[in-house]
């Protein structure tokens, strides 16, 4: 039995229609700092971010890739 040592935050992502949408959250998810890898599902509108990255940066990050986190 282990821990991983990366937490994982899931945040809810609103406008998302295909996995396009999905590329584009992620790319932008990844690029913050501490973020070690992000996981999307556009039909769910979910985003794990898997690090350590604080709700205001990958709100910013969701915002840039236009798309918005419900709060
Ligand atoms: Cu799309």
């Amino acid at each position: 039995m282990s821990m991983s040592p990366t937490p994982d935050t899931t945040y809810r992502v609103t406008g998302m229609t295909c996995g396009h949408c999905a590329l584009s959250v992620r790319e932008e998810v990844e690029e913050l700092d501490g973020v070690e890898r992000a996981t999307v599902d556009h039909e769910a509108g979910t985003l794990v971010v898997h690090g350590t990255a604080d709700a205001a940066a990958v709100r910013a990050a969701v915002a840039d890739a236009g798309y918005e986190l419900v709060a």
